[in-house]
């Protein structure tokens, strides 16, 4: 049970400076933990052996830094990089933390605060890239409200829509080679945010001038905290062909917004999370945006971010353990079994094959009575995931 299961470059497992760099504060608590620079933070991630770091504008730079501090702040970060080989996948914009922000970013009803936001990411967007950056994430912290005698919730989703209109074709006139991926949440910190889940963020995808270009970010405890199963919103966005980061991390429902450690609280779901990941190939960053509980020091941080990409590796072997089980597998073969008779009107409608199959007959009897197994092959599966198979 000691073995390594040491993370290599192609995992692709990626932090957040905000993640490794959570300080530990709470609507309740202080900081419990000295604030790390951005160069320390990269050293720490290097120490365990993460793939990349990400950030938003203002992890990096602080808001009302000079423009020679950014520089010299840039110049330290990118020396930090290069000394580690730890690489930038992805950054995003902070339009959350500065009260400037406080009714949203791109939805917020003051033009001017909607200007800035478009200015803030265009700047955000030009240092990400100048990193190396190849997503970009956007997620709505502040788009929504507490009231909706506030603001009319057709108003903010074509406010979104100009924005995201604008950005992509900011993009493509600067020749970035960019993504986006938009990141949906229910609630927190806004009693509700706009487009707040995944398959939101889909539909709203397929309205925009430049739909190639944007895809989505799903965070495990964005869908959990709304009681909803996350791999089946995944699932729906990878069948789009639109899964182009995952934030990985842990959160029980019914909770504030947890953050946890990779694994922590939902194993089984998160099993079949990386389990689905590995089958389908998906090769983007895994992202790990969580943080460590407010009780760890310097080692517990690294405990932290150690065990989030060790508890995905060790996933992933029991996935490929399932995948090899002869008697999971049998029992799926059995429960998939087809014995050819509705070939006749499967596939593509025709009224000959319509016709046909109304006039099918079908023991329903027979059909309500079969049992399908599923009892043991859940006990299989946790067996498998206890170490007992
Ligand atoms: C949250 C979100 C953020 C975003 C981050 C990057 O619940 O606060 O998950 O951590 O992922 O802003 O866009
Ligand atoms: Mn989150
Ligand atoms: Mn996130």
């Amino acid at each position: 049970m000691t073995r390594p299961f040491l993370p290599q470059p192609h995992d692709k497992f990626t932090f957040g400076l905000w993640t490794v760099g959570n300080v530990g504060r709470d609507p309740f608590g202080d900081p419990v933990r000295w604030a790390m620079s951005p160069v320390e933070i990269v050293h720490l991630l290097a120490e365990v052996g993460a793939y990349g770091v990400n950030f938003h504008d203002n992890d990096l730079a602080p808001i009302d830094a000079s423009p020679a501090e950014r520089d010299r702040i840039v110049r330290s970060f990118r020396q930090a990089l290069e000394d580690t080989g730890l690489v930038v996948p992805m950054a995003t914009t902070n339009l959350f933390t500065d009260p400037a922000f406080k009714d949203g970013a791109f939805t917020a009803n003051d033009p001017r605060v909607r200007a800035y936001a478009l200015q803030k990411t265009m700047q955000a967007i030009d240092l990400g890239v100048e990193l190396g950056a190849q997503v970009y994430v956007f997620w709505g912290g502040r788009e929504g409200v507490e009231t909706d005698a506030a603001k009319n919730p057709v108003t903010a989703i074509q406010r979104t829509r100009e924005a995201m209109n604008f950005l992509c074709e900011y993009v493509q006139d600067q020749g970035y080679d960019l993504r986006f991926a938009l990141e949906a949440k229910p609630n927190e910190p806004r009693g509700d945010i706009y487009n707040a889940t995944t398959g939101n963020m889909l539909a709203f995808i397929a309205t925009l001038e430049h739909p190639e270009m944007v895809g989505v970010n799903p965070e495990v405890a964005h869908e959990q905290m709304a009681g909803l199963n996350f791999l089946h919103h995944v699932a729906q966005a990878w069948e789009a062909g639109k899964l182009f980061h995952i934030d990985l991390n842990d959160q029980a429902f019914g909770r504030y917004d947890q953050d946890y450690r990779f694994g922590a609280v939902n194993l089984k779901s998160a099993f079949f999370l990386v389990k689905f990941l590995e089958d389908v190939g998906y090769d983007g960053s895994r992202h790990f945006d969580a943080h460590a509980y407010r009780t760890e020091d310097r080692e517990g941080v690294k405990d932290f971010a150690r065990g989030c990409m060790r508890t995905y590796l060790i996933l992933k072997e029991k996935a490929a353990q399932w995948n090899a089980d002869r008697e999971i597998q049998a029992l799926l073969a059995e429960i998939n079994a087809d014995d050819g008779s509705t070939d006749a009107w499967k596939g593509a409608y025709s009224r000959a094959k319509a016709n046909a199959l109304k006039a099918a007959s079908f023991d329903r009897q027979a059909l309500g009575a079969r049992g399908l197994g599923y009892e043991r092959l859940d006990q299989l599966t946790v067996e498998l995931l206890l170490g007992l198979r």
